[in-house]
């Protein structure tokens, strides 16, 4: 085994929404909140009705204030939906389901952007206004819009996944304004300063994709010197949660450990993969990975805990690879 990191930065995670936002929570009750940074993709960021909403970022705010409606994982607990149902006698669309509460979050954040303030600084005033101790960033201050390849052609991600509720298969799946968009200084200096990067088990194509299609984010992860390690979130052939099995697949892998290491390619040093793909170890450390077999269903919030602890503490043996 490598020798562990002795880098004493933050642990960063790089999330998306639902499925992440768990791991998050867990991570958040391990560690003291100045040693955990949490960067959320912005690719499923989307307008409605003149707002701009960040889904990612919310349900990854939302869930660390312990303020998340814990059945659905996104949106605010004990939320109403008033305002949606007048719009929608108004006659607008009202297929994304925007609550009474988080229509606040929404309009502050829109005002705040046309007064020229940062998508960091705006995660940063929600998340300081909703007292959460910890860093939230998102990976990018600039506009990047996943869109998903159907036989009906290129739609927004939400609109593939919300609307037409994730049936037709997707073909192909891209990040719109990728190219053009930057990490933020803050971004840059959390994964440079890192004692460990862990990726969430979000989808690895749609949800952690936008952030590694950003020109320089990958470097700066592989510049580092921390250890990379992702958590799997394919269980037993299937997503933990939304379409990332079949994502993985329209991009020509396997809907298995080995595709996810595969989507992540020279960006990983270690793998924590469910009880269910033990039979992956031996394939993936032939690979050159270090491989952590067990529970990663989170259920309850032990379950949270538990797998925090089980990968911070793989993390700590683990080091950043000789090819960084
Ligand atoms: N997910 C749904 O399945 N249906 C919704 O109507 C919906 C609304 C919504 C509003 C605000 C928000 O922050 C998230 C919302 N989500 C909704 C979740 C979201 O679509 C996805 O789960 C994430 O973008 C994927 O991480």
């Amino acid at each position: 085994m490598r020798p562990a990191s002795n880098k004493s930065g933050p642990v960063v995670l790089l999330s998306g929404g639902v499925g992440g936002a768990k791991l998050a929570d867990g991570l958040y009750r391990t560690l003291a909140p100045e040693s955990l940074t949490v960067i959320g993709n912005v690719g499923d960021d989307i307008e409605r009705h003149g707002l701009w909403v960040s889904p990612d970022v919310d349900i990854l705010t939302y869930t660390l204030a312990g303020m998340v409606d814990a059945e659905k994982g996104w949106g605010f607990a004990d939320e109403t939906f008033h305002a949606l149902a007048i719009l929608r006698r108004l006659g607008e669309e009202t297929w994304f389901n925007l609550g009474d509460r988080d229509l606040a979050t929404h309009i502050l954040r829109t005002r705040l952007r046309r007064e020229g303030v940062r998508p960091t600084g705006i995660a940063a005033r929600i998340a300081a206004g909703l007292e959460v101790r910890c860093t939230v960033l998102p990976a990018t201050d600039d506009t990047v819009q996943t869109h998903v390849q159907t036989e009906k052609g290129w739609l927004h991600f939400q609109e593939y996944l919300v609307r037409d509720r994730a049936e037709a298969a997707p073909l192909d799946v891209r990040c719109e304004g990728a190219d053009e968009a930057r990490p933020t200084p803050e971004v840059l200096s959390a994964l440079a300063g890192a004692s460990a990067i862990l990726l969430a088990p979000s989808n690895p194509v749609a949800s952690i994709g936008p952030m590694l299609a950003v020109p320089g984010f990958r470097d700066a992860m592989l510049r580092s010197g921390a250890p990379r390690i992702a958590v799997c979130p394919i269980v037993g052939g299937r997503s933990l949660k939304g379409p990332s099995d079949r994502m993985l697949k329209a991009k020509g892998l396997t809907a298995d450990p080995m595709g996810v290491a595969d989507w992540y390619g020279d960006l990983l040093d270690g793998m924590v993969v469910d009880e269910a793909d033990a039979q992956f170890e031996g394939m993936l450390k032939e690979r050159g990975l270090e491989v952590l077999v067990t529970g990663t269903v989170m259920q309850k919030a032990r379950d949270r805990d538990g797998l925090a602890e089980a990968t911070l503490a793989f993390a700590r043996t683990c080091s950043a690879s000789p090819k960084a």
